[in-house]
C-alpha cells in the first residue's frame, strides 16, 4: 500500500493529545508503522507461513485490530485450504475505510467488522493475530479477551500476539528503549518526534514483559506459548491450544 510519509510529530505541539487512531494517523500508517516498528515487514511475512501451517478448512482467522489489513492480506496470500474466511475487527472507522478501499473479492473473503475486539465473539477459529493490538487495550482487559479467544479457537488452534514488551530489570528496561529510539532514528524520525510521539502514546499503549504474557496466556488455558522473534523491545509470540 503506498503511503504518505509520517510527519505528525515533526513540528513542536503545544499541547500533545493522546494518540488516537483518527483520519491522519490512518493516512500515514503504513509508513508510520514501517519505521517505528523494528521488524514489522518480518512478522508481517511469518504471519503469512503461520496461516499457511495453521488455518483449516472450514474454519475462519481471525485479524483482530487489523488497521489497514497488512496482517490479513499476508494471511490471505498464503492460505491454500478450502472454504476459509478471515474476520478482520478494527474498532477505528479509518481505517477501516481504507482498508476496504483496497479491498478486492478473491477466494478467500475478508470480512470487515468495525466494532471493539472485547465485544467481538470468536467462533471456529483457526489462528487468531493480535499484532501490536493487545497493547492498547487496558491491561485489567486482556485476560478477558484471551479467555474469550481460548475458548472459540478450535483444537490445535493457534494464536500469535506481537506487542512491545517491557523488562523486569531497569538497566535493560532503559536500554532497549534507548535502542528502539536509536532505530526511529535511523528511520529518519527526529528527538522532537521520537519525544512527541512517547508522550502521546504514555498510558495508550501499555506494555507488559514476556513474562506476564506468558502467565496470562496459561491461565487462560493455552499449553504452550513462546516467543519466536524479538527485535529490540519488540516481539511476536506463539500460543498453541
Ligand atoms: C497490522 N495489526 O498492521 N478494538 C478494536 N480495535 C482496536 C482496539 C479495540 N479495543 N484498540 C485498538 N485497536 C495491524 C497493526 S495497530 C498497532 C495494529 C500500532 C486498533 C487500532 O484502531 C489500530 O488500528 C490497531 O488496533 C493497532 O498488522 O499502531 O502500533
Amino acid at each position: 500500500m503506498t503511503s504518505i510519509k509520517d510527519s505528525l510529530y515533526s513540528q513542536p505541539l503545544g499541547q500533545i493529545n493522546s494518540f488516537a487512531f483518527d483520519d491522519n494517523v490512518a493516512q500515514v500508517f503504513p509508513d508510520m508503522i514501517q519505521r517505528s516498528v523494528p521488524g514489522y515487514q518480518t512478522m508481517i511475512a511469518a504471519i503469512g507461513l503461520l496461516a499457511e501451517r495453521f488455518a483449516k478448512p472450514n474454519s475462519v482467522c481471525y485479524d483482530l485490530g487489523c488497521s489497514l489489513g497488512t496482517a490479513s492480506f499476508s494471511m490471505r496470500q498464503n492460505i491454500h485450504v478450502k472454504n476459509c474466511k478471515i474476520i478482520a475487527v478494527d474498532n477505528s472507522p479509518a481505517m477501516l475505510a481504507k482498508f476496504e478501499s483496497v479491498l478486492t473479492a478473491e477466494k478467500i473473503p475478508i470480512e470487515l467488522q468495525c466494532a471493539d475486539i472485547r465485544d467481538v465473539e470468536i467462533k471456529n477459529a483457526s489462528i487468531v493475530v493480535l499484532n501490536f493490538t493487545l497493547q492498547f487495550l487496558p491491561v485489567e482487559d486482556r485476560e478477558k479477551l484471551l479467555a474469550n479467544i481460548y475458548d472459540g479457537l478450535l483444537p490445535n488452534g493457534a494464536l500469535i500476539i506481537s506487542e512491545k514488551l517491557a523488562f523486569d530489570d531497569a538497566r535493560q528496561h532503559e536500554l532497549q528503549i534507548d535502542l528502539h529510539h536509536e532505530f526511529k532514528k535511523s528511520q529518519g524520525y527526529s528527538d522532537l518526534e521520537i519525544s512527541q510521539k512517547r508522550t502521546a502514546l504514555e498510558n495508550v499503549l501499555v506494555p507488559e514483559t514476556f513474562a506476564i504474557h506468558q502467565n496470562r496466556l496459561k491461565l487462560v488455558g493455552f499449553n504452550s506459548a513462546e516467543l519466536w522473534f524479538q527485535y529490540f523491545n519488540f516481539a511476536s509470540f506463539i500460543a498453541l491450544k
